[in-house]
């Protein structure tokens, strides 16, 4: 079965570039002024974990609000989330305190990636410290990676590390299955799977 990732976010924080750069579409990100919001976009891309091979789906969302019904059901069905925000731009880094809200409620066993993308600007531009950051990612147990899709730096290393959380959390530990197997040899009864 795929594992279900939704990269949301403001808009402009670079979503659907993050995403292109993952599928290894390097040549929509150069052309940098050519901004088209995304109205939903689905992708697939395969990639390696310690936990084996993992089919990933992609989400690609609209930065713009849809109706809070849809965006529910949106949610309810993934996996993981890449939480985005320019580091150019504070409002989209407090945005995604509602966004993770709204997880909490939809997807409370989902996990989570709080993502600090356009790390290519100059110190002058950046607007949300990585101190800030980082305590806001303690907060919500998470991991924070900071991405550039313009330089492709740690955009693989984001979807790995979130999907490699995902995995741990379905993995059952082989110490668990062991006892399964025995409980069901002497019960007779299969509860465990
Ligand atoms: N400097 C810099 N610019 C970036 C980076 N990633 C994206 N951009 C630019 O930011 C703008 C918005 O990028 P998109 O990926 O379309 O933003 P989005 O979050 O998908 O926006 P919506 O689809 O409207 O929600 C574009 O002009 C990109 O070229 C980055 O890593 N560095
Ligand atoms: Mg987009």
């Amino acid at each position: 079965m795929a594992t279900i990732v939704m990269v949301v976010g403001l808009p402009t924080v670079g979503k659907s570039c993050i995403v292109k750069r993952f599928l290894g579409d390097g040549t929509a990100v150069s052309a940098l002024s050519n901004y088209v919001p995304t109205k939903f976009d689905i992708y697939t891309r395969s990639i390696m974990t310690n936990y084996g091979e993992a089919k990933v789906e992609i989400f690609d969302t609209a930065g713009m609000s849809n109706s809070l019904a849809h965006r529910d059901a949106l949610y309810s069905k993934a996996n993981g989330f890449l939480l985005v925000f320019s580091l150019t731009d504070l409002c989209s880094f407090h945005d995604l305190e509602s966004i993770k809200k709204r997880i909490d409620i939809t997807t409370p066993n989902a996990s989570i990636i709080l993502v600090g993308n356009k790390n290519d600007v100059l110190d002058q531009k950046r607007q949300v410290r990585h101190e800030d950051a980082v305590r806001c990612s303690k907060e919500w147990g998470c991991q924070y990676v900071e991405t550039s899709a313009l330089l492709d730096y740690n955009i693989d290393t984001a979807f790995k590390e979130l999907v490699t959380v995902i995995k741990s959390k379905q993995t059952v530990p082989a110490k668990a299955k062991k006892k399964c197997k025995l409980m069901r040899l002497f019960s007779g009864f299969g509860h465990c799977h």
